[in-house]
């Protein structure tokens, strides 16, 4: 194919059926392997503006199933953006599309071997979109990550002329599991008014 990527990329979807299991609610839409089926992909489905209250998105390097269980996610982590119901739809759809060409477009450089792949969670509350990575403890790499996915959503701000964050917040995927409340501490974080 035309513009091959580095790697194949596998699109899921999360449903909104109550009475399944969430392990059945997951399912496989696609797996890309070049930048037009990337596009033609994305085209062809709704953003994450257009799905109701509890559908996730996930884009997954091919091979890492998008769930805490499997090995390369079991001692992992996310940075966590937290959008609240205050933004646009726009505005969400805005962040997805931005983190998600920077992910197939590999601008994390070295540190894309330690990424597993990105979650939109639609919620009635305010929607979630979060980048998994693999080791929740190499803060020195999940740092770099974090910088790029801030540099990121600066750029996509200015272009917007909104801002669309405050911070972002990297936590363990074991710590989420276990939480009682909506607030899981976070190992690191970034905010937008900071520098750099
Ligand atoms: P969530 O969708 O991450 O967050 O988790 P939410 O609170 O904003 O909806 C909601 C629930 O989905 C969890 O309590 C689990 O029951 C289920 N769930 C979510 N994830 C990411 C997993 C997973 O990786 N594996 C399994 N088995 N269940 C999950």
């Amino acid at each position: 194919a035309l513009y091959p990527l580095k790697r194949n990329w596998t699109w899921w979807y999360l449903n909104d059926e109550r009475t399944k299991s969430w392990e059945d609610r997951l399912k496989k839409v696609y797996t890309f392997s070049s930048v037009p089926e990337f596009w033609a992909l994305y085209d062809a489905i709704r953003p994450p503006s257009g799905l109701n209250a509890l559908c996730d998105y996930n884009v997954f390097r091919d091979g890492i199933q998008p769930m805490w269980e499997v090995p390369e996610n079991a001692n992992g982590g996310r940075w966590l953006i937290v959008i609240d119901k205050q933004k646009t739809p726009e505005m969400v759809d805005s962040i997805w599309l931005e983190i998600l060409m920077a992910l197939v477009g590999e601008q994390f450089g070295k540190d894309m071997e330690s990424i597993c792949g990105l979650v939109c969670n639609v919620r009635g509350k305010g929607s979630k979109i979060s980048v998994w990575t693999k080791d929740c403890n190499d803060d020195e790499t999940n740092l770099r990550i974090g910088i790029v996915l801030k540099e990121k959503l600066m750029a996509a701000s200015k272009d917007l002329a909104k801002p669309l964050f405050d911070v972002i917040r990297y936590e363990d995927h074991e710590s989420c599991q276990k939480k009682t409340s909506s607030v899981v501490k976070a190992k690191l974080s970034l905010h937008s008014s900071e520098s750099p």
